[in-house]
């Protein structure tokens, strides 16, 4: 299971009661005031963790809870903070925070789904015809909801909900005034509130194409990735990262995503929910089939993509970007090349293939060079009169 976006529900844990306590000895009648403070409650953080690869944890364990602080004692001992509970989730993970309104709304919806409803003051008839309310969930809206944390380094930690303080004991309540406190303070609730969560692969580049263009067979030879190939669409449903070796120790990671058609800004085919992935990429590489098999048309190929991207997120027509022509080992594919050439004079073309390896060495360098040093030419495409193509 691949989960990319979910939305979860955060408590940290209370901090301890403080305690009243005196003194009681032999021979010590009136001994003073020895009531130690609560303990800390235990907050909830998330540890950025590159050996995670997505949020399938929260997707099992959505409400995420701290423990309470123990109680202050007396002699003067304090209640045992408790340990924060830590959460290990991948590098790229961004946190929302959901508003109050909507977490009330889901609260409501929550408890009735889990039976609250109270069937011995509904008639038969409406028993029957009863059907539990929908969990009313608010569609991610990066206007409403408040960005808290974008988690890009490995092992950072972030505190999303930090646990209450523990409470005073009567010792600290003692003044030259207040010689015998019974005064005490409870512990403080910890933070909570209602997350969307949601991971957005960091890659140096991102691999854009046409379901079968051959991306996952290119990631898998230029890299250490290994997604699955085969001649049907939709092969690859989740993201994958590859790390592409290069000569003078450089490295440059890729990332290859589900296919895309036409309409999956709309939801068609596997939506455009894989595209959160290619947002973080400095490059984008559109895999087209150069050859045309399976009646694609390349210039119609590039020109969907690209519209998808910018309906998607209209910075991305922004990136730089390059064709990658594969499957030139086929039939048809240089006629198509000429033709996509004079179309696309001034748009960056390597001619590839991925099966047969001809062009990956090229591809690579050019990689390093674009990636590692900074160099690309020409200038990326510019968004002109509201289209998402303008470098014909
Ligand atoms: N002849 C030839 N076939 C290729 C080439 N590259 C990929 N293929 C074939 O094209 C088919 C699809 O390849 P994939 O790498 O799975 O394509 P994909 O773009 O990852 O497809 P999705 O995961 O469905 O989006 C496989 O049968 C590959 O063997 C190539 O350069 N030449
Ligand atoms: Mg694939």
């Amino acid at each position: 299971m691949f989960v990319d976006h979910i939305q979860i529900h955060a408590q940290a844990g209370k901090g301890g009661r403080g305690c009243v306590s005196f003194l009681r000895e032999k021979f010590i009648p009136k001994g003073g005031p020895n009531g130690g403070n609560g303990g800390k409650g235990a907050s909830i953080i998330f540890r950025v963790d590159p050996n995670v690869d997505n949020l399938t944890d929260f997707y099992y364990n959505p409400n995420l809870r701290g423990k309470n602080g123990e109680h202050g004692m007396g002699k003067n001992c304090y209640g045992v903070a408790a340990e924060d509970a830590i959460y290990r989730v991948p590098v790229g993970t961004i946190v929302w925070r959901v508003p109050i309104a909507e977490t009330t709304a889901m609260g409501d919806a929550a408890r009735h789904d889990k039976g609250f409803t109270d069937f011995s003051k509904l008639s038969d008839e409406e028993a029957a015809s009863f059907s539990m309310p929908k969990k009313q969930r608010m569609e991610f809206d990066p206007e409403v909801f408040e960005l808290v944390a974008d988690l890009t380094e490995p092992g950072t930690d972030f505190v999303l909900c930090e646990g209450g303080k523990g409470g005073r004991g009567n010792t600290t309540f003692k003044s030259s005034k207040n010689r015998v406190p019974i005064e005490y303070t409870d512990g403080d609730d910890g933070e909570a509130g209602t997350f969307y969560v949601e991971l957005r692969k960091i890659a140096d580049a991102g691999l854009v194409g046409y379901p079968n263009a051959g991306k996952s067979t290119l990631l898998t030879k230029v890299s250490n990735a290994h997604p699955k190939i085969a001649p049907y669409p939709f092969t690859t449903l989740t993201p994958h990262v590859g790390i592409v070796e290069l000569p003078g120790f450089q490295r440059v990671t890729v990332a290859d995503i589900p296919g895309l058609i036409e309409g999956a800004h709309a939801n068609v085919g596997l939506g455009h929910d894989f595209l959160r992935h290619i947002v973080r990429c400095k490059l984008l590489l559109f895999v087209l089939d150069m050859a045309g098999s399976e009646g694609r048309e390349p210039i119609a190929d590039l020109q969907t993509l690209r519209k998808e991207l910018d309906l998607h997120d209209p910075t991305l027509s922004e990136r730089p970007w390059l064709i990658v022509a594969n499957k030139m080992d086929l039939e048809g594919a240089k006629e198509h090349l000429k033709h996509f050439k004079t179309r696309y004079r001034k748009v960056e073309i390597i001619p590839i293939s991925a099966e047969s390896g001809d062009g990956l060495e090229t591809l690579k360098r050019r990689l390093g060079e674009i990636v590692c040093e900074g160099k690309f030419k020409p200038e990326p495409a510019r968004k002109k009169r509201g289209s998402a193509d303008s470098a014909e």
